[in-house]
């Protein structure tokens, strides 16, 4: 018999969390009753009239209180250890994971896969496979919350927030926005498909997108001229972008960061922010002419350029 209290478990996440969840409500039902049934016990016992010995008890009542303060409190210790090894689970995706973008906005999400395949409220993915979405919005606040893998993380725009999750049942699964996005925010909602490695693997080649996301940005990376300051011989001197991601970039303010996908953002919208060290703020801002869309090609065309030496 099920007991339809939450929603189906489709991957280990989910499981973690509602073991989590029931020895939370477990143990604070058992708090509730050693305080109330002795309430209620003593209700009766001690009532107005009733014959019951009033004098004053010999307990050791030191031990008792210094007892009963410190138990709770190494049981309610280990709770936190137990929440917070399941939040570490949920916040650091394991390495490996094959890594889709998604987009929000009012009221749709878009998904691009790194093969070029373009979905709209469906993200298509192979059981088993660790999946990394690495998200942003494009107007306000959204949220992309999947009940069955028991995951959620805010999608914020202006900047990259990530969720993983690795599904371990093939089926259709919810995909709703949770966080309130305006007028038609409880339409913002799509299905997970998650599909055999050998379906998804058809699904990928039907879609037939003829470029890859890398191929995209390839090509704007020509288009809007970045090719003409970052590649081959130019007047104005610019970093070289190949094995830059993942890497560790001294600042000219003498800080030292990771290029991750949110400094490479920001490098191409807000390039007076942060600037490379041994280099000028020479570097226009694309701010207003790149979509966001069209950023996370860009991202996914210097990804590939991590391999290749300057
Ligand atoms: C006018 C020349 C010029 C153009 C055009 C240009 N850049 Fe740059 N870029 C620079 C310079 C100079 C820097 C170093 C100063 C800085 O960090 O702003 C830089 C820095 C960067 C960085 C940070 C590199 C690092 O090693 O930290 C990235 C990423 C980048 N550019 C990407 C792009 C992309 C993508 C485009 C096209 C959309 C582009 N740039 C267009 C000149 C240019
Ligand atoms: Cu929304």
């Amino acid at each position: 018999m099920t007991f339809p209290i939450l929603p189906e478990q489709a991957s280990k996440i989910a499981t973690q969390t509602d073991n989590l969840c029931w020895g939370l409500v477990s143990i604070s039902a058992a708090v509730c009753l050693i305080v109330f049934v002795p309430m209620i016990y003593f209700l009766f016992k001690y009532r107005n009239g009733h014959p019951a010995d009033r004098s004053p008890s010999n307990l050791p009542q030191t031990r008792i209180e210094i007892a009963w303060t410190i138990l709770p409190l190494l049981i309610f210790m280990c709770f936190y250890v137990w929440g917070a090894k399941a939040y570490f689970n949920i916040e650091r995706p394991p390495p490996g994971a094959m890594e889709i973008n998604v987009i929000g906005k009012q009221w749709m999400w878009k998904v691009q896969h790194p093969e070029g395949n373009r979905e709209i409220d469906e993200l298509h993915v192979p059981v088993g496979r660790i999946v990394k979405l690495t998200m942003t919005s494009q107007d306000v606040i959204h949220d992309f919350f999947l009940p069955a893998f028991r995951t959620k993380q805010d999608v914020v725009p202006g900047r990259y927030t990530t969720e993983w999750f690795q599904a371990d049942k093939i089926g259709t699964y919810h995909l709703f926005c949770s966080e309130y996005c305006g007028t038609s925010h409880s339409h913002m909602e799509g299905r997970v498909i998650v599909l055999s490695q050998a379906d998804y693997q058809a699904w990928l080649t039907e879609g037939q997108p003829g470029t890859t996301l890398a191929e995209s940005g390839e090509r704007l990376f020509r288009e809007l001229g970045c090719s003409g300051c970052h590649l081959g011989q130019s007047v104005i001197r610019a970093p070289p972008l190949q094995g830059l991601f993942g890497k560790p970039v001294p600042l000219n303010d003498g800080t030292v960061v990771i290029a991750d996908e949110g400094y490479i953002r920001d490098s191409i919208l807000l390039p007076a922010k942060q600037i490379t060290g041994g280099y000028t703020n020479d570097m226009p801002s694309f701010a207003g002419r790149v979509s966001e869309d069209e950023l996370l090609e860009l991202i996914a065309y210097i990804k590939t350029l991590g391999s290749q030496s300057p």
